[in-house]
């Protein structure tokens, strides 16, 4: 963290009861708001996952949006919530990494998701949901963890708030200032690499993951030849 620095995220912080999501409540105030404004809510009815999945979201977890307005467009910029959720995790003694892009995981389950939206240079808003006390509903018990079931106690959601908008804070500020320092701990915690691998994008790849690049992107070996992948969906495959 740079000191003697004003701190941007968490400077105002709209909380609220219940919402459908707190990315599309974001987005309605987002031309007002100014940067750095978190949304944030006890629970979500229609909480968004990447793809118009549904994100599970009843009380007890941290849900939450971040107007940020960089003033340029990056997609490097989803990776300061999978990096700060990963500072947050630590925090608490939690050790996790990135299934990439957007997954938080611990111990090949999935504890937090983050989904990005934007409009143009105009504004960015970063949603995080990270399991906290809340319960994870039957359909996902084999896939997702809180951080209730890891530590065995339930944990403050506004000491937890403050950890959040304190690494986010610092990990935009890289973003912005030097995001080939950013994109050397995405690397460091992607903890897929030189596993074996699915990715549905645009394309079906199947491979191995070799790097992700200073732009962001995964580098596959499909077969002995290189394939570089923008954006998917990557599930954890045994070695053929
Ligand atoms: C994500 O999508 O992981 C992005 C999730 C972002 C949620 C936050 S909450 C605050 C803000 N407001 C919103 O409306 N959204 C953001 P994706 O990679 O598409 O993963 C979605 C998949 O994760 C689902 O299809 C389920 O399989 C699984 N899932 C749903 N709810 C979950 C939960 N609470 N914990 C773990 N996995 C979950």
């Amino acid at each position: 963290m740079v000191l003697g620095v004003e701190k941007i995220i968490g400077k105002k912080i709209v909380a609220l009861k219940e919402v459908s999501s707190t990315n599309d409540y974001a987005r309605s105030i987002a031309e007002e708001a100014p940067e750095g404004t978190v949304v944030l809510a006890e629970s979500q009815s229609a909480g968004k996952g990447r793809n118009g999945r549904r994100w599970v979201s009843p009380k007890g977890g941290l849900w939450m949006s971040v107007i940020l307005k960089p003033g340029f467009v990056d997609p490097r910029i989803v990776f300061v919530g999978p990096l700060s959720v990963i500072d947050v995790l630590a925090d608490f003694g939690i050790p996790s990494g990135i299934k990439w892009p957007n997954d938080v995981w611990v111990r090949g389950q999935k504890i937090a998701g983050v989904l990005v939206e934007s409009k143009g240079k105009e504004y960015v808003i970063v949603g995080i949901g990270l399991n906290v006390n809340n319960p994870i509903p039957e359909e996902l018990r084999d896939t997702a963890v809180s951080m209730f079931e890891l530590v065995g106690k339930e944990i403050p959601l506004d000491v937890l708030l403050k950890s959040m908008t304190f690494h986010m804070d610092a990990w935009y500020r890289i973003f912005r200032e030097d995001p080939a320092i950013l994109m050397q701990k995405v690397r460091e915690r992607t903890f897929i690499l030189g596993m074996f691998v699915e990715v549905i994008g645009g394309e079906r790849f199947v491979g191995r993951a070799v790097d992700v690049l200073d732009d962001g992107s995964l580098l596959l070996d499909v077969g002995g030849s290189l394939r570089k992948v923008i954006y998917g969906d990557v599930s954890i495959r045994p070695l053929p």
